[in-house]
């Protein structure tokens, strides 16, 4: 790092790149902005390359974009000398360097970081400002507030709330079209059409090109590859991708919101949240955009309702639910899971189609659509009795726009029920059906989905039934359990027992 004088500094972490983070705002507008490259935010959980790679080049390209607009930008690579082991280093060393007496610092969106930097105003012996991330349209506090006095927290009512504060989708004080949530009409399966949009993609610059080197040098043992890199890096490039989705998906996003394709692995999704949770696109200004997509006749209601729903209701609700929760949220295991996961997790080597298309696909994109990770890679987790906390790291380190804040509640609390329904109100538990019903996977894939039993059924038809009947002391009094639990109590023991040995005998395959 070359020695440079400054008084002030104002940290600026990965996922915090916009120049209206709350730090940049309360610092003096003469402060020198600090970015850095460090291992241990790399290697915390070992995230996929292509998550590092998409996120140094955002972080490089950001300080580019900041110098150009007359900012004093300190950037730190990972391999600048000395070595910076931790952020904490990575600070203390660049105050050493610049003499600066001031640092203002945006809270971080995960506990480890965040305690990290509560011990700064006491071990870095300068002035130390933490402000408060305030990006989310519901602050801590006030979701604190929400949550009090209620018995279990849906997630509807708390959107609802966002729709009347944001005034999006509300003629007056009632819902645009006269519901809130237009999910029932938002099931329907796809067909491979060759009409299907691409996701947007982006030729790598030579600020790419150098980080991939330095990827592929450093972290050659982390999941994925860096080939085939086409993520936005810059904020103008983030915002033509989503120009992309409002245009070309967006009118489609409701329809088949749901659905799963072997050879489409982008549908009609925006493929926004990495762009979104790293701070190169305003949540809330996309909603008005997508608004204004509905209003002038351009996308039909459910597919606006849909978008805006994802964003300021379950974006928005996940984060209040994560640090309502607290740090030992991640090792929550109310079904007491503890099954290690599965090898093929991390190749994809598995005669399960619907397994294999979800996780090669993450290993090569870093992005899988919301129903692959909930009702593929997370729906097996469950049925099989994975250990959450395994299968929360997996989340974490695969996908590009993983963050615990979105990830841990979204997989321990939506996909695991590992909370024991603090999130949802039942477990995402299902059949082989419902992948056949949304997918064309089945089709593709050596297992029967129509076959209930023996060795060439697929695997989720018994396991759905086995991991019921395994947990009935926790969940067979959950109302919305109450149909399936009704089956049980008529299975005859031939038909158990079958379930039985044909889950015992693939589950002891597996490990
Ligand atoms: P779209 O389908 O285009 O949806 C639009 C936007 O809505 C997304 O960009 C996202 O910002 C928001 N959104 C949609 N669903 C959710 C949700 N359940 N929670 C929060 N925001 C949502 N999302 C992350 O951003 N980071 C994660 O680490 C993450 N981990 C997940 C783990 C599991 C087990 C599950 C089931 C879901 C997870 N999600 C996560 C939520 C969701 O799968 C992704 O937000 C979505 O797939 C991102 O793709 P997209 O941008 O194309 O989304
Ligand atoms: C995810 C990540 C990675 C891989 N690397 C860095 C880094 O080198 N420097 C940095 O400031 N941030 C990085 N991040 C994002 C942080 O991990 C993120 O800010 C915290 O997890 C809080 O959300
Ligand atoms: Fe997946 Fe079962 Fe369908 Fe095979 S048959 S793709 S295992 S749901």
């Amino acid at each position: 790092m070359a020695k440079v004088k400054a008084d002030t500094l104002v940290l600026i972490l990965g996922d915090q790149l916009t120049p209206e983070i709350a730090a940049c705002r309360a610092a003096p507008t003469d402060a020198t902005l600090l970015i850095c490259e460090v291992a241990s935010e790399t290697t915390y959980v070992r995230h996929h390359k292509k998550k590092i790679a998409f996120l140094f080049s955002a972080m490089r390209h950001f300080a580019e974009e900041m110098r150009t607009s007359g900012k004093k930008v300190i950037y730190r690579k990972l391999d600048d000398a000395p070595a910076a082991t931790t952020m904490t280093d990575a600070v203390s060393h660049a105050i050493r360097k610049t003499g600066a007496t001031a640092l203002y610092a945006t809270r971080a969106g995960e506990w480890r970081l965040v305690h990290e930097m509560e011990e700064w105003p006491k071990k870095l012996g300068i002035d130390v400002h933490l402000h408060d991330d305030d990006r989310f349209l519901c602050p801590r506090e006030e979701f604190e507030r929400w949550a009090e006095d209620r018995k279990s927290l849906r997630m509807e009512y708390f959107y609802r709330d966002m729709r009347r504060r944001t005034g999006l989708l509300m003629d007056g004080d009632h819902p645009v079209g006269g519901r809130w949530n237009f999910d029932a009409e938002n099931r329907k399966p796809a067909e491979a059409d060759l009409l299907m949009p691409d996701v947007a993609r982006f030729e790598p610059d030579a600020i790419t090109r150098d980080v991939l080197d330095l990827v592929r040098e450093n972290f050659a043992d982390h999941i994925g590859s860096s080939d085939n890199f086409w993520f936005a890096v810059t904020r103008a490039d983030a915002q033509k991708a989503f120009q992309h989705f409002l245009r070309e998906a967006l009118p489609w996003f409701g329809d088949f919101q749901d659905a799963m394709l072997r050879e489409k692995r982008f549908l009609y999704h925006s493929v926004c949240s990495i762009y979104m949770n790293c701070g190169l696109l305003d949540p809330l200004a996309m909603c008005r955009a997508a608004e204004t997509e509905y209003r002038e006749g351009r996308a039909p209601l459910n597919a606006v309702e849909g978008f805006i729903r994802q964003i300021i209701g379950w974006r928005e609700y996940v984060r209040g639910i994560y640090f309502l929760r607290g740090p030992d949220y991640t090792r929550e295991n109310r079904l007491q899971a503890m099954r290690p996961l599965p090898s093929f997790y991390w190749t994809g080597e598995t005669e399960m189609e619907c397994l294999r298309c979800a996780i090669t696909q993450t290993i090569e994109e870093a992005y899988a659509h919301h129903i692959q990770r909930l009702m593929v890679t997370g729906l097996f987790a469950l049925l099989a009795g994975v250990d959450p906390h395994e299968t929360h790291v997996w989340y974490l380190e695969v996908y590009a726009d993983a963050y615990e804040w979105v990830e841990a509640p979204n997989t321990i609390g939506m996909s695991q029920f590992a909370d024991g329904g603090y999130l949802a109100s039942k477990p995402y538990a299902a059949s082989g059906a419902y992948i056949d019903r949304m997918s064309d996977y089945c089709g593709a894939c050596v297992y029967r989905v129509k076959h209930k039993a023996g060795l060439r059924a697929c695997p989720f038809n018994y396991l759905y039934w086995d991991f019921l009947i395994r947990n009935g002391e926790r969940l067979s009094r959950n109302p919305r359990l109450a149909q399936p639990y009704r089956l049980i109590t008529k299975m005859s023991d031939a038909r158990r027992r079958e379930i039985a040995e044909d889950s015992a005998r693939f589950l002891s395959a597996l490990s």
